[in-house]
């Protein structure tokens, strides 16, 4: 089982203190002199905090992908959490029964990292670096700025989008109620119509993994939050067969594929992780393991931003997409 590197990476000596002290300070002075609006900064056309900036410009220098990889891509609050459970359990099923499954104790954010938000600050890459092959890895990178090596080893990217106004809202529900950071919702919407949210804009990236889904089918899988609710059981069969683990006619007798979504549903999931004591290690962040099951319902946007605020970010992103062939 993968582990995040914020657990097994925690402990591992730093072999070159002073080349990396060096490179973090070189990072640092590049990041400052990036166009900046509140806490995010612009690089290449997109917008990060800077502790995820920090990470990608550490992978984009040092990770070194593998053919075999499994890259999960989403813009945050799009479904990263289901994905992971989803991914793993496909992957892993003939090493676990479901009734003593890692995932009945462990958070899926937990056997799965991302490594832009979990990678130590001391560039020691050895907790990824030492996982056994295949190796699952996650990020919230836009495809233009994953490490080179992704696109020359090949490996198979799932990307997971999510209409936009529910991801926001999402992402506004986590960061005030989380990180105690009381976010005006009309400000951050605003903000977020003009691209400018973490990871943004939300759009360019969406459109990023279209585009190469659509000419590399074999390589990049592009998933849609609110078809797999409707149909759960279909996604994990394509997810299965894109990541070269189709289901066996004994499986489906056997109705694997239904369990799978079973294990990995809202449902079970956020009944498992709801102990408002348990946490979850993400890089040098606590998080409790319910924030990550807040509602799991396509359309709660409703609830909280007004019908003109969600047609006004419709005709955004139906301009921002137009002609491309991806609609939400
Ligand atoms: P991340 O990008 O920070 O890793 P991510 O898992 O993408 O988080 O986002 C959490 C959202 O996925 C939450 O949506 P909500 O705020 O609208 O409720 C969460 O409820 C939803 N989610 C988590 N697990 C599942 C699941 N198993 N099935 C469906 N939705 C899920």
């Amino acid at each position: 089982m993968s582990m995040s590197p914020a657990e097994e990476g925690a402990s591992t000596p730093n072999t070159s203190s002073e080349a990396i002290s060096s490179e973090s300070h070189a990072t640092d002075d590049a990041i400052s002199k990036l166009p900046r609006r509140g806490e995010l900064f612009l690089y290449k056309n997109f917008w990060f905090r800077r502790v995820f900036l920090e990470r990608i410009m550490l992978l984009q220098a040092s990770f070194k992908a593998r053919d075999d990889d499994v890259i999960l891509a989403t813009n945050p609050k799009c479904g990263t959490t289901w994905l992971k459970a989803l991914a793993f359990t496909i992957i892993n099923r003939s090493r676990y029964e479901f009734s003593n499954h890692p995932l009945l104790t462990c958070h899926p954010q937990q056997v799965i990292s991302t490594i832009d938000v979990e990678t130590p600050l001391n560039g020691d890459l050895a907790c990824i670096e030492t996982l056994p092959s295949p190796r699952i890895l996650a990020t919230h990178m836009p495809f233009s700025l994953l490490p080179g090596s992704i696109g020359i080893q090949g490996c198979r990217i799932v990307y997971i989008c999510r209409d936009p106004k529910d991801a926001f809202v999402s992402w506004w529900h986590f960061t005030s109620e989380f990180f105690r950071e009381k976010i005006d919702i009309d400000v951050a919407f605003d903000m977020f119509c003009e691209g400018i949210s973490n990871y943004g804009p939300f759009w360019d990236h969406c459109l990023e993994y279209w585009t190469e889904s659509s000419t590399k089918t074999d390589r990049v899988l592009f998933l849609k939050y609110e078809e797999m609710v409707l149909e759960p059981v279909k996604y994990v069969r394509k997810l299965a067969s894109f990541l070269g683990a189709s289901f066996t006619s004994e499986e489906e007798d056997g109705k694997i594929p239904e369990e799978v979504v079973r294990l990995c549903s809202f449902n079970t999931l956020s009944a498992l992780n709801a102990n408002e004591a348990q946490v979850v290690q993400r890089g040098n962040i606590v998080v409790k393991k319910s924030a990550y099951f807040r509602r799991g319902k396509v359309g709660d946007w409703v609830n909280h931003i007004s019908e003109e605020m969600g047609r006004k970010l419709d005709d955004i992103v139906e301009e921002k997409l137009r002609g491309s062939g991806l609609v939400f």
